[in-house]
């Protein structure tokens, strides 16, 4: 059976305490491969090997032009490797492979932005108002990052980091999810082939107790940046304050749809459906809070309902399949004991709610698209994440109503608007505390264009301009072209 190695200061290794963990199939419930379980001790090594490369590397002091290179050359090789990425991704996470393919596209459009982006950024003149002094901004990478990421889109959330800190000129080590380690591993070769040089890029495997807290709390780290649950996010910022690393975070969401009365009813049903039930709902995106108007509810959520019932579920390779598995044995648990929960508190089921009896779908982790009606804000199922295939549905009357009704979450990371009066989209879209507004649509996201949190969703932006910044710091420097005493104390007795 494949092993997957750590990878510390360009060379793959074992764990020095020789142990392993199972990698488990969604679809199926089958151990497929499995990886090295890192000791602190490992960690403590990869974090030296990222230290002595920012320190005493090249790869700090290489232009942007250069790191624009490698960033492409990466791209490059991506799109070489691409089946053998989402074969890897699809096996770890049991989405479709189709799926798979998608997020490599995307994962290679993120790799090629930051190579763009790079190449036009320069140092900023600022005008000092005064004669002789030249002041000059520039900008530096911030140091050795500590990544840390979800196994939802195991390579997509790595190369929303990745390519930002290494066009920064920054080295890091990543500890991907436990449950989804290959395609992080593959790109380390990827990273290694593309020129980037030893002790750049390391890799560590296995518990986020063990091997990921030491990159919130190690002093030899600068920074941390985030994807995951809100919990551990709050951990990982408290731990962070002890040493004042830098943090960004990126903590899901309870994502509000709204549907308004006028909006195009085939386009918001499908699009309805396809925001919450896309990857089975295991999206921090997922607008898994229906908000629709209440003359057109009744019909509305019937036939949100009927279509959720048709959904096909499946293995990765099965191409009549829609949509796959929940990621794990727990996470289905935890869906299972959300839905109970709802309906203990009055919500009224009206597709799903079970596993699926299909004999072919018994031994992986399914669970059938789930549609709840009859749910309002202070219900727990309408506040919390359920990071599974799960509607819940709630009415609304007037403007001023969903709109509060909207921002009555602790999260704000997107949401949407469907409505064919686009004065009032744009005035819900503006009142609305969410980091991403889609009006008549859902879900599509550029790398050319911010993305993160309000509120507890989490801080910092990934993508964009902002999130290239993340990695940087700004310098003034600061020069007298003319130096003469100020003779501000004047020296005299
Ligand atoms: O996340 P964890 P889990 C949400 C979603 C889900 C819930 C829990 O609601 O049901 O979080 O999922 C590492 N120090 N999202 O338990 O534990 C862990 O090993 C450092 C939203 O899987 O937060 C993994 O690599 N690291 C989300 C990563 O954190 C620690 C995507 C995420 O796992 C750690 C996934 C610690 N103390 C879940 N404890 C999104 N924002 O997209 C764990 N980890």
């Amino acid at each position: 059976m494949p092993v997957i190695d750590l990878f510390i200061d360009g060379v793959r290794q074992k764990s020095s305490q020789n142990e392993t963990r199972n990698i488990i199939h969604p679809a199926n419930g089958k151990v497929v491969e499995k990886a090295q379980e890192a000791s602190t001790v490992d960690v403590e090594y990869a974090i030296k090997a990222a230290r002595k490369a920012f320190d005493q590397g090249s790869w700090p002091k290489t232009t942007n032009a250069h790191r624009s290179l490698v960033l492409n050359k990466v791209a490059e090789i991506l799109q070489r490797d691409k089946t053998l990425f989402a074969q890897a991704e699809s096996q770890d996470t049991g989405k479709r492979i189709i799926e798979s393919e998608y997020d490599m596209d995307d994962v290679i459009k993120v790799f090629k932005y930051f190579a763009e982006l790079i190449t036009k950024q320069t140092d900023r003149k600022v005008n000092v108002d005064r004669e002789n002094i030249e002041s000059i901004i520039q900008y530096e990478p911030v140091g050795v990052i500590g990544l840390i990421t979800p196994w939802n889109y195991p390579l997509l959330q790595a190369s929303w980091k990745i390519a930002p800190a290494l066009a920064a000129g920054c080295t890091f080590v990543i500890k991907p999810s436990e449950l989804t380690p290959s395609t992080t591993s593959l790109l380390m070769d990827t990273l290694t082939e593309a020129g980037v040089p030893n002790g750049v890029h390391n890799l560590v495997l296995g518990s986020g107790a063990v091997v990921g807290s030491p990159l919130s709390s190690h002093p030899d780290i600068d920074m941390v940046s985030f994807t995951g649950g809100l919990m551990t996010g709050k951990k990982i910022m408290a731990t962070a304050s002890e040493t004042v690393k830098k943090v960004a975070l990126e903590l899901g969401g309870k994502n509000p749809n709204i549907v308004f009365a006028d909006a195009d009813m085939d386009a918001a049903i499908d699009n309805a459906l396809t925001a919450v039930f896309l990857h089975s709902g295991q999206v921090c995106s997922a607008g898994a809070r229906l908000l629709v108007e209440k003359s057109i509810r009744k019909d509305f959520v019937a036939e949100v309902a009927r279509r959720a019932d048709l959904i096909r579920l499946g293995a990765p390779e099965d191409s009549f399949a829609e949509t796959g598995a929940l990621i794990s044995a727990a996470h289905r648990d935890k869906v299972e004991k959300y839905v109970a929960n709802a309906l203990a508190e009055g919500a009224e089921l009206k597709a799903g709610g079970k596993r699926p009896t299909e004999s072919h779908l018994q031994e992986g982790f399914y669970y059938r698209p789930t549609v709840l009606d009859n749910c309002h804000t202070k219900m727990q199922c309408v506040q919390d994440e359920s990071f599974g295939p799960v509607l819940t549905v709630e009415t609304f009357e007037s403007e001023a109503e969903v709109i509060a009704l909207a921002n009555d979450t602790i999260y704000g990371l997107a949401g949407a608007v469907w409505t064919k009066d686009i004065e009032k989209a744009q005035r819900v879209a503006k009142q609305l505390r969410h980091g991403t507004i889609w009006i008549n649509d859902f879900h599509p996201y550029v790398p050319q264009a911010e993305w993160g949190g309000f509120k507890q969703s989490g801080f910092g932006r990934e993508l964009g301009p902002m999130g290239l910044a993340e990695y940087q710091e700004a310098k003034h420097v600061w020069q007298n072209l003319k130096p003469a005493a100020s003779n501000w104390f004047d020296g005299k007795e």
